[in-house]
């Protein structure tokens, strides 16, 4: 029988294995595997440069980037945050011992609603953590002009913001810091993997201490690190895939447009506008499935999902609705009406370079009703 592949969510970029096979015969050679070896002092300069940002720190991860970056500017008490977020990025306040206070989204750019952030200040406010959702920009110049009013730190969670630009610069570049993510299913991606932007040499000196334990020599740990280093297996993975990011980004841009343009024409199906960015890096694509639709979002992912079709409800259920943040005054429904409607309406859709147009036309078809 001839049973069709399944089309996923995403699915990492791979460049052509010999050439990942040549950084492994190096490697070998070398018997450097981390610890700042050579692939990794490679790969900071690289993103640099492709990034157009000044210093950047890589990590094992994401998550271990957020809570490094909180770590390193001494946050503490309370961080005004998104609920509409991966886990990660509330997980990564509790990991500090800081309480996540969360405000409302914004209806049409889906991040953090700047206009929700100086209700939510208190005594205890030290940090806003906003998150460019999707790749989406956040509204960088209204939340800085709080966050110096009221003298707070801001720490992006860029995990989705690889590349972006807004207004011609990086959104990477504002803040006190940006922590992105490198995992697999990521726009860029080192299998495993992520990285603190930040904005001088000192910064990224005191980063570059904490992801190797709090060492600043052989003998002296400065505070309590972690072990959040890079490898140079990740490394190499990483300059291949620069190599071949801006062929995998166009093709990302090429299915986002065919779905927009399919799309439009259906009732009740809104595709969330791309409006923010002065380059994309077409992350995601999510769509909320409106009353109009005529079955709900739940109906139409299993619909999907039983054609071999595996959207996936990002972020449904909202960090505020886990059981370790719902017992949060600001975690309240009613505190949270527009995030709640999204997660229940949001589906996001297959969007990868290997996405065939048969299987992009399959999704649409399903979508439509076909
Ligand atoms: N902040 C934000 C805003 C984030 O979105 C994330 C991560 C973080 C922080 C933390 O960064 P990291 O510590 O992860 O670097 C995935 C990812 O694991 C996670 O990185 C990501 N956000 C989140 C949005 O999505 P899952 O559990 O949905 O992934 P999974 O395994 O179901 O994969 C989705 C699909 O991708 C699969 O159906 C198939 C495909 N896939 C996945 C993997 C892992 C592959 O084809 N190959 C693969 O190796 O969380």
């Amino acid at each position: 029988m001839n049973k069709r592949k399944p089309i996923y969510v995403t699915q990492p970029f791979l460049p052509p294995l010999a050439e990942y096979v040549g950084y492994l015969e190096h490697i070998w050679d070398s018997k450097v595997l981390t610890n700042g070896g050579p692939l990794h002092q490679q790969l900071e300069a690289a993103l640099c440069n492709h990034l157009g940002v000044d210093h950047i720190a890589l990590f094992t991860n994401g998550t271990i980037a957020l809570v490094t970056a909180l770590q390193s500017l001494r946050v503490t008490g309370e961080v005004i945050t998104t609920p509409y977020s991966f886990v990660a990025t509330a997980h990564s306040l509790l990991w500090n011992g800081i309480r996540p206070v969360f405000v409302d989204i914004d209806p049409m750019t889906l991040n953090m609603d700047p206009a929700r952030i100086e209700a939510a200040i208190t005594t205890q406010t030290t940090a806003i953590m906003p998150v460019h959702c999707y790749g989406q920009p956040c509204d960088v110049g209204a939340i800085q002009r709080i966050a110096d009013n009221y003298n707070l730190k801001v720490i992006y969670d860029a995990a989705h913001a690889f590349g972006v630009a807004a207004n011609g610069s990086s959104v990477l570049k504002h803040g006190d810091l940006s922590a992105l993510s490198f995992h697999a299913t990521k726009v860029f991606n080192t299998f495993e993997g992520g990285a603190i932007v930040c904005p001088d040499a000192k910064t990224k000196l005191r980063i570059d201490q904490l992801k190797n334990f709090g060492f600043v020599d052989e003998t002296t740990v400065v505070a309590p690190g972690i072990n959040g280093k890079m490898s140079e297996v990740n490394a190499a993975m990483g300059l291949l895939q620069l190599k071949y990011l801006d062929s995998a980004i166009q093709r990302r841009g090429e299915i986002d447009a065919a779905y927009r343009d399919a799309l439009r024409s259906v009732r009740g199906i809104h595709c969330v506008e791309r409006n923010g960015a002065s380059t994309d890096n077409f992350a995601y694509f999510p769509v909320l499935v409106g009353p109009e639709y005529g079955s709900s979002r739940d109906a139409l992912y299993d619909k999907l999902k039983a054609r071999g079709i595996h959207a996936r409800r990002y972020f449904h259920p909202l960090i505020s609705d886990f059981p370790m943040y719902r017992g949060l005054p600001s975690a309240h429904r009613e505190n949270l009406p527009v995030a709640t409607r999204v997660a229940q309406q949001v589906l996001c859709l297959p969007i990868y370079p290997a996405l065939l147009p048969e299987e992009q036309q399959s999704v649409i078809d399903a979508i439509r009703g076909q």
